[in-house]
């Protein structure tokens, strides 16, 4: 699938610190010292109502990652999919009297005009569970070969006990595990399983539902082993770091590596699993079932700067909850147009300790508030006329640009 635009990636003087991240599996802030290439997989949008202020705050969060390690001197090896084919995008279909595949065209182009419009590095691969199927049917032949999977009437089933490190990613009690799973896409309930948890891999072609021809028979993948398929495609095993929203430590992300542990012997899937916090809108968590949604493309379309929405959601740190307020917007535009306003005077006090200031913050577990504060502090100096550095502006602006994504350049 087509991504989109890269944006421009200022170089800055020196190269950042090793980046230090909560790892959801350790349950602790670590660093992570990937190779010459760093290699991540985020899990991407089912495409129906995107890009909500919640995905894109997912979306800036790892976009941060991305930049720290270029920052420090890496190649990043981006992956993200697109759930393009799954139940709750023909649910909407469905009630809408969409075609599915509009829709999830229409919702992928929303996106990625969001996501250029927040100045994110796009992903080197952007991949949808359609184009992917024969790349998911190829890794459910490889379970079914080692013997982890099962029918159930046509469907197919991986059963979780085939691996023994199932459940160490998110260490919760059976009784939870089953609710979540429920919750999130699962059929605990099913008669004719071994396990309540075990999860589908093949849903045999049911009248009325797109599906497609395969080794396995026709039908459709389920969605764990899609992630799975397409992050052991593209980037293997042991990559540096599996990305996505909270909600998706359990069952989505456990499942994947589950999956790919058996298939391929080995272990681990990710070095590291990181998550969002869930960013909700008065007081419940903003998802499409529940209809709170505020829209990046509608606060756009409503006049707001896109500079000023990513600046709004990097004053709340990435593994936080919060709620999104139209202060959040309004805190932001003042913020940006100070920020602005600094970097086009002719000199400032010197910036060189605000730069390794900023990157020793981000690489603190992405501590955006506090990187934000001293640029802040800058500003402030700068516009109060101290300093007479006349160089500090222009590395203000970039290291902004590059470390933050946020451009101080007037360009709308
Ligand atoms: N397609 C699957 C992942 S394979 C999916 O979860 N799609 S999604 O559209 O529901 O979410 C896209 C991304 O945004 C996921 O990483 C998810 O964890 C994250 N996300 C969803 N809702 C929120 C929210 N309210 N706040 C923060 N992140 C969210
Ligand atoms: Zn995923």
């Amino acid at each position: 699938m087509q991504s989109w635009p890269v944006p421009e990636l200022p170089d800055l003087p020196g190269t950042g610190p090793v980046l230090r991240i909560h790892d959801t599996g350790a349950r602790q802030v670590r660093p992570i010292e990937p190779g010459p290439t760093a290699r991540m997989y985020v899990c991407g949008i089912t495409p129906y109502d995107a890009t909500h202020v919640g995905h894109a705050a997912t979306y800036v969060a790892f976009d941060l990652i991305h930049r720290l390690w270029r920052d420090a001197g890496h190649d990043v090896h981006y992956v993200q999919n697109v759930t393009d084919i799954d139940d709750p995008l023909l649910e909407r279909a469905n009630d809408t009297g969409d075609d599915w595949r509009e829709l999830a065209d229409r919702e992928v182009e929303v996106f990625r005009g969001d996501m250029a419009a927040l100045r994110v590095l796009p992903p080197r691969e952007y991949v949808g569970a359609v184009e992917a199927i024969p790349l998911i049917t190829d890794l459910i032949a490889r379970l079914r070969d080692k013997g982890a999977a099962y029918e159930v009437e046509s469907d197919l089933y991986f059963p979780v006990n085939a691996d023994p490190r199932f459940g160490s990613l998110a260490r919760l009690d059976v009784a939870e595990m089953v609710r979540l799973f429920g919750e999130n896409g699962g059929d605990p309930d099913r008669p004719g399983k071994k396990d309540s948890l075990d999860c589908l891999l093949w849903q045999s072609a049911r009248p009325g539902e797109p599906a497609w021809d395969s080794t396995l028979g026709r039908g459709r993948p389920g969605w764990h082993i899609e992630c799975g398929a397409i992050s052991l495609h593209y980037l293997g095993m042991t990559f540096d770091i599996q990305g996505g929203g909270r909600d998706l430590v359990f069952p989505h992300h456990e499942m994947g590596a589950a999956e790919a542990h058996v298939a391929t012997g080995t272990f681990p899937h990710a070095r590291a699993y990181v998550h969002a916090g869930m960013v909700g809108l008065d007081g419940e968590k903003m998802s499409k079932s529940l209809g709170n949604l505020v829209f990046v493309s509608r606060l756009r379309n409503e006049g707001a700067d896109p500079m000023a929405v990513r600046l709004a959601l990097l004053n709340h740190r990435y593994r936080n909850d919060w709620t999104w307020t139209p202060t959040d917007l309004h805190t932001a535009d003042e913020r940006l147009a100070r920020w602005r306003e600094a970097v086009q005077r002719p000199s400032g006090p010197p910036a060189g300790t605000l730069l390794e200031g900023v990157r020793d913050r981000l690489a603190d577990d992405l501590d955006t508030p506090a990187a934000l504060t001293a640029i802040d502090g800058w500003a402030d100096a700068a516009l109060a006329g101290q300093g007479e550095d006349t160089a500090a502006p222009a590395l203000v602006r970039d290291l902004a640009d590059a470390l933050l994504g946020v451009s101080l350049r007037r360009h709308r």
